[in-house]
């Protein structure tokens, strides 16, 4: 096909939490106003390359705690669990895809579990000619943290950070813009503790240090809230990709830090 050859600039990953899109507080809470603003946003934006992942906040969580899927098959009971924990995924992601759809982005839904395995928990294989085709094409690739199958566990949780994170890595990535529901990554709480400080530039050596330090989320969460987030981003700026976490829940954050423009967050690099 003519014109598929040309190069591509460098995708920005922008992985929008869970917690953002869904209302944590009730199991299977959809913000609808918020994913139709994001996705203004991301139309308004009109990032050239881009790759979007999402969380599963109130859909995936519950569902895969009530059946322990992500420490892998241990029971016949399980199997339903993870057909449910699937199903509910995409279920957020058709909401989030049509929101995008609608707007008119070409955005096209890929589901993790159907491309890529894990082994103890960690991408092992990954399927990626249809991801490359399309982003070739000038599509939107949509990812989504997922219940998927492991080789040693049966099957586990991926999360939409590991997948960020990876992706990332595996396609040179200019920068990961990170959208959760706080102003950025602090050294406590803030949800709980009014003293907490965020911090506004870290490098790769300060974000090991403070890595013990930050807790983890205070929702139900299997794939272990902002520690595990953390630990997921190190690859990727390890690989000199900076990382910006920013506030998705406010208004204007994702499309400021998809136009490249000055906004508070934290901004992660290599040094
Ligand atoms: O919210 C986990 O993805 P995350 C998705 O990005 C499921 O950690 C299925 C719990």
């Amino acid at each position: 096909m003519r014109g598929l050859e040309l190069s591509q600039p460098r995708p920005t990953v922008l992985k929008i939490g869970g917690s953002v899109i869904t209302d944590k507080t009730q199991e299977l809470g959809v913000r609808m106003d918020v994913i139709s603003r994001l996705a203004d946003e991301i139309r308004d934006a009109n990032p050239k390359n881009l790759i979007i992942v999402h969380g599963g906040g109130s859909f995936g969580h519950p569902i895969a705690q009530k059946h322990a899927i992500k420490d892998g098959f241990k029971e016949e009971s399980q199997i339903i669990g993870f057909a449910e924990t699937h199903h509910v995924m995409t279920v957020l992601n058709g909401l989030f895809m049509d929101a995008l759809i609608w707007r008119g982005i070409p955005a096209v839904s890929i589901t993790p579990s159907s491309c890529m395995m894990t082994k103890n928990g960690r991408i092992a294989c990954f399927e990626d000619s249809p991801l490359k085709q399309l982003m070739k094409m000038g599509f939107i690739p949509v990812l989504y943290g997922d219940a998927i199958f492991d080789t040693e566990l049966g099957f586990t949780i991926l999360s939409g950070d590991q997948i960020a994170s990876f992706l990332a890595v595996r396609f040179n990535a200019e920068n990961i813009l990170i959208g959760v529901d706080v102003d950025g990554l602090y050294d406590a709480d803030p949800k709980t503790d009014a003293n907490a400080k965020m911090f506004k530039h870290l490098t790769l050596e300060e974000l090991r240090k403070i890595q013990g330090r930050l807790g983890g989320s205070n929702a139900c969460d299997v794939t272990g809230g902002m520690t595990n987030k953390v630990a997921e981003l190190i690859s990727a700026v390890e690989h000199g990709i900076p990382v910006l976490i920013v506030n998705a829940s406010k208004p204007g954050y994702v499309y400021k830090a998809l136009k490249g423009e000055k906004v508070k967050g934290t901004l992660i690099e290599k040094e």
